[in-house]
């Protein structure tokens, strides 16, 4: 529970893309909701009085008229979000760069994947620098500030040093890597000393606590008690808060006249086709050609299910134009292709696939449709999609096959849990859920 006095003060939500994304078609500004993990997770919270959410709107300073910037700030003030607005230079190497070539492959065990570039680095420290000074520009001496992920590590420290008195929390959304990875970044001690600037700095899970405590150790050489790290007369506290999802706005959704017309209108399923549903965003980390090659395999081993089994592929689309991420659609539209030209008949596809944004009403048709959730990361902070299925089928019977390597698989020890490298322990696990009693699934 939030105490009264929390309640009243002032809020700041800092996250790199604010939970509503603008572009320009024809001229016009458009505004939309941002997709992934952290608007939904935090939309919620948005909603509190006295709350601002300061962020990147999604599209390049550059694009934009200084009637445009008047226009967008004045329409983003009505949801209570403050824009920061970034060239296409330093979204390129800070958001692109060191962001997203970095930071996230290295925290998803990728080293291999990882750029480091000098430049990278520097447009990191500069648009953390600008972040701190548009917080700084509104917040109160006592406001609460709640920064969020991996783009933002050096944020906490720079706020402390000119407003000691707020409260600082700062949240991890994806893994926090073993010391064995983490000491690969050059600037590692930059980033940890960039969070000890937070009065709490929380992760999904206990094992992202005990790496983290094991880098400060190792990399700054603080000990911490029970979690706590002294500063110089400051106490950095460290703990799990595994994230949860908003379970009424998916278990009630299901049960709303239009997406049960959806459901409907689904008409291509009858009784007997036994759907199994796969929702990510276009990440290597998501596993998806790994996925798809267990399918493939299961499709080769159990030849009765020929016809009677459908795999709908809902790839979200993310980082477009990155060199990685546009080779691996072509690696997914590849598969799915060959999967599809190898197995289908004349009336029946094994594989339905949509590279797009689903409507929320739709994404809660087809969890509710779905006798299978398949979720196999090869790593993921936590994975609100796996929560969300369980929730959508909360009165109903359905099967969440699950990888180890994801958050959630330690708060979910009753689903199938597979090892998501091992296609044949996947393969194995579809049939398990195929198989599995309807009291056993519920
Ligand atoms: C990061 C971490 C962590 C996706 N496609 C559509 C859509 N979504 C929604 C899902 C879900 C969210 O986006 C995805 O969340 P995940 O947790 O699965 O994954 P990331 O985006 O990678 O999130 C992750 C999370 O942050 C929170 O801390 O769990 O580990 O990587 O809510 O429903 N929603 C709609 N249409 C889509 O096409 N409506």
């Amino acid at each position: 529970m939030l105490s009264g006095a929390f309640m009243k003060s002032q809020l700041i939500l800092v996250s790199t893309r604010l939970p509503i994304t603008v572009s320009k078609k024809d001229g016009k500004l458009v505004y939309a909701q941002s997709s992934g993990g952290l608007a939904t997770a935090l939309s919620s919270s948005s909603l509190r009085k006295n709350t601002t959410w300061v962020g990147w709107p999604g599209i390049a300073s550059d694009q934009l008229t200084a009637v445009d910037k008047r226009e967008i700030s004045a329409e983003l003030a009505k949801l209570c979000c403050k824009p920061i607005f970034l060239t296409q230079n330093q979204i390129d190497l800070f958001y692109s760069g060191y962001s997203n070539a970095t930071l996230w492959p290295m925290f998803h065990y990728f080293p291999n994947r990882t750029k480091f570039e000098h430049e990278f680095w520097d447009m990191y420290r500069l648009v953390n620098g600008l972040f701190s000074n548009e917080v700084r520009r509104i917040a109160s001496d006592t406001a609460t500030i709640w920064v969020h992920d991996y783009q933002l590590m050096l944020l906490p420290q720079a706020l402390r040093k000119h407003i000691p008195t707020s409260r600082i929390g700062f949240f991890l959304h994806t893994p926090f890597p073993s010391y064995e990875i983490f000491r690969l970044i050059p600037e590692r001690k930059q980033l940890l000393d960039g969070l000890l600037g937070a009065d709490l700095v929380g992760f999904h899970t206990y094992d992202y606590v005990r790496h983290f405590l094991s880098s400060i150790q190792r990399i700054t050489g603080r000990n911490n008690t029970l979690g706590t790290i002294k500063i110089s007369g400051r106490l950095v506290k460290t703990d799990a808060f595994p994230i949860g999802i908003d379970y009424k706005k998916f278990s009630k959704n299901s049960k709303k006249r239009a997406v049960k017309n959806i459901l409907k209108s689904f008409h291509l399923f009858n009784e007997t086709t036994k759907v199994i549903l796969s929702v990510d965003r276009t990440d290597y980390t998501k596993g998806i050609p790994e996925r798809l090659s267990a399918y493939e395999l299961f499709l080769h081993n159990n030849p009765e299910y020929i016809g009677k089994i459908v795999l709908i592929l809902c790839a979200i689309p993310t980082r477009e134009g990155i060199a990685e991420y546009d080779e691996l659609r072509r690696t997914i539209e590849q598969k799915v292709s060959r999967i599809n030209g190898q197995f289908s008949t004349v009336d029946w596809a094994p594989i339905i696939y949509k590279y797009q944004h689903t409507p929320f009403d739709e994404l809660s048709a087809l969890y509710s449709l779905a006798d299978i959730m398949l979720v196999t990361p090869l790593r993921d902070g936590m994975n609100l999609v796996a929560k969300e299925y369980v929730a959508a089928k909360h009165h109903d019977s359905g099967v969440l096959i699950l990888s180890e390597m994801t958050g959630v698989a330690t708060e979910f020890p009753e689903a199938v849990l597979v090892n998501p490298n091992d296609t044949v322990s996947i393969a194995k696990a579809i049939e398990t859920a195929l198989e599995m009693p309807k009291n056993e699934q519920k």
